[in-house]
């Protein structure tokens, strides 16, 4: 029907990018290729079926990044519905998120000095770019405590609590530009969440060496304790930093470059045939940082892991390699060509012998298949097999490892099994349980850039298009699409059983420390009924929320108080979440079972001001109000 529309997109896009350093690649975006539209029916070719009835449960939790939303969204799947929404680096409108105490501290503890400055006090970002979500492991599989995403727009790295599903701590990366690729540590646990700084800068990027970028500009791999959220050491390296991932044993991590130029431009990044990943050695850094064998910068330790050093090796890869991916084999680590058609298969175990010098860094190469056009990124199914996604094919391929290997050995033998339409432009994929040592081989998700006409007409902006692949077979089957609002970059799949989130909060949780020390010197509890207490021109109204009813109907202020209203549910009943949204002022939050939250702000409109509970939560649930008085300041 519309083919002909989308080839138009197609067009204009590869105008606009048909530079004449991209034009080998066929532009980068679309392709000739337009495939038909798949009627497909929801069961694969064992019968798997995506059918989730009502009221019964998915078997797995997808953690999806929701890119320049700034957030992260639970989804099930096979279902693919969405569950959940996690407010990160973006403002939440329902939940408060950037506008309660609570989590405007979480959004600004974590900053650097300098952006401490430049913001303000108590200001937050209020955007995000988050790529790439990944839950923490113990012993090479997901252990259901954390979900860590990187922000690409203002350099911080996140970490969301599974236990309530809330962002708990975010750390700002100094000396880094472009928090990108991010991967945590697999064994013994993590541990390090390895983030990649993509874009280069200036080391002392304080104005003083804008000029000369070959010369002045770096990039900065960055390792951060999984516990404690803080920078654990920095490294400095030659080019840039793309996509990354750990290995299985703990020993090596890893990250793609694609500007071994240390290019400005797109002409420049892309002139060389051949880019790098690198690789770092996690105990020789380690004790580097032990010794001292480093600069200190923004008050983290940064290790020169540059061309020559102990600490690095660089292993040559075609051309601009994009997504990183180990094997669950534990032994196979991907790295995906993007401008070159192939993939390059490392073998990790060949590692050591690279840093004792006694092999070449591409001798570590044991693969090299030619895939098809714009190779992304790379999943697995715990059977051999790889999938692979090709950006401007529009396709999913399946492939053998093993043929692979053996076909770079000289044997004549096709590693390709299969390729598969996806409908458009695929970045990531993933598998269930696929970045594990337990991948299941069960179901694939193409996160694709591209909707075009898969779903009905919303205007110039479209959804892009999520879409679940049976992979239990012999031949991959798509059997659902799944419209996403911008943009899934990334996506984690985790069997329910690894994450048991809890159905109300505790009342000694940490996330609420602060308010509860105010309390306590206010001598009021938070548990307790009612209270205002006055402190100068600050007002600290304490109340709770039991369906229909806050404890307190009415309080009084002055005109230009500083107000703080602190709000705990106290629901014993799970799902019973309430709201308080304080009329004109731009005051909202949500305040679940058993939970506590705060909001402060000027009460600078005499009058009478409305307070209501914003989640519907009882028959009375329109009547669950309030009334805050302002007194007009008295005129002198
Ligand atoms: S990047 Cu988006 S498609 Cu940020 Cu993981 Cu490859
Ligand atoms: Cu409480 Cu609605």
């Amino acid at each position: 029907m519309s083919d002909q529309k989308s080839d138009k997109t197609v067009l204009s896009r590869r105008g606009f990018l048909g530079t004449a350093a991209l034009s080998g690649a066929a532009g980068l975006v679309g392709g000739t290729h337009m495939p038909a539209f798949a009627k497909n029916d929801k069961k694969g070719p064992k019968g798997l079926s995506a059918e989730v009835g009502p009221g019964d449960l998915d078997e797995y939790y997808a953690f999806n990044s929701g890119g320049q939303s700034g957030e992260v969204r639970i989804l099930g799947v096979p279902s693919m519905r969405e569950l959940m929404r996690i407010p990160v680096f973006n403002h939440c409108s329902a939940t408060g998120w950037g506008r309660t105490n609570e989590s405007i501290k979480i959004l600004t503890e974590g900053l650097t000095p300098e952006t401490k400055k430049y913001l303000g006090e108590g200001n937050v970002f209020l955007n995000g770019d988050a790529h790439h979500p990944h839950m923490s492991f113990t012993d090479q599989t997901y252990d259901g405590r954390y979900v860590f995403i990187n922000d690409k727009a203002n350099n911080r790295v996140a970490r969301i609590r599974c236990d309530v599903m809330k962002t708990d701590k975010i750390t700002e990366l100094p000396n880094v530009s472009g928090v990108h690729g991010l991967r945590p540590q697999r064994y013994p646990r993590t541990g390090y969440v390895f983030a990649n700084g993509e874009h280069i800068v200036p080391l002392n990027n304080d104005g003083s060496k804008m000029d000369d970028p070959k010369n002045n500009y770096w990039a900065i791999y960055t390792a951060i304790d999984g516990d404690t959220m803080k920078v654990a050491w920095q490294v400095q390296v030659d080019g840039n930093l793309d996509n990354g991932d750990a290995d299985y044993q703990g020993k090596y991590s890893f990250a793609t470059c694609y500007n071994s130029e240390k290019g400005v431009t797109v002409e420049e990044i892309s002139a060389n045939e051949q880019d790098w990943v690198v690789v770092f050695n996690i105990a020789l850094i380690e004790e580097a940082v032990k010794k001292g064998d480093f600069k200190e910068m923004g008050g983290v330790p940064v290790i020169d892991g540059r061309h020559g050093s102990k600490y690095t090796r660089y292993i040559p890869v075609p051309n601009s390699p994009h997504g990183c991916n180990a094997a669950p084999d534990g032994i196979h680590l991907v790295l995906n060509g993007k401008l070159s058609p192939t993939v390059t298969v490392i073998d990790v175990r060949k590692l050591d012998d690279l840093f004792a010098d006694k092999i070449k860094p591409r001798d570590c190469v044991v693969a090299e298949p030619q895939l098809g056009l714009g190779p992304l990124h790379t999943a697995f199914d715990g059977r051999g097999n790889a999938y692979t996604t090709l950006f401007i094919d529009s396709q999913m391929v399946k492939w053998s490892l093993d043929k692979a290997k053996r076909a770079y050995a000289g044997e004549k033998v096709d590693p390709i099994i299969q390729k598969l339409d996806v409908h458009y432009q695929p970045g990531h994929n993933h598998t269930t349980m696929g970045e594990t040592k337990e991948a299941d081989g069960k179901w694939l998700v193409s996160l694709n850039k591209f909707s075009k006409d898969r779903f009905l007409n919303v205007g110039p902006l479209k959804p892009e298009n999520d879409q679940l692949i049976d992979i239990s077979g012999d031949e991959m089957k798509l059997v659902h699409d799944g419209p996403s609002f911008a943009e899934p970059h990334d996506m984690l799949l985790v069997h329910r059983s690894k994450v048991n989130p809890d159905n109300s909060w505790k009342r000694d949780d940490p996330m609420w420390e602060d308010v509860r020390k105010m309390a306590e010197k206010d001598k009021v509890t938070l548990e307790g009924a009612a209270n205002v207490i006055r402190d100068g021109n600050k007002v600290r109204v304490y109340m709770i929320a039991v369906a229909p009813m806050f404890s307190l109907q009415k309080f009084e202020v002055n005109e230009g108080d500083e107000v703080t209203v602190i709000v705990t549910n106290m629901e014993v009943i799970d799902d019973l979440t309430h709201g308080f949204t304080l009329e004109g002022h731009g005051v909202a939050m949500e305040i679940g079972p058993q939970a506590t939250a705060s909001i402060t702000f000027t009460a600078g409109r005499p009058g009478v001001h409305w307070y209501y509970c914003q989640w519907f939560c009882h028959a009375l649930h329109m009547e669950m109000s309030g009334r805050m008085l302002v007194n007009p300041k008295k005129s002198a």
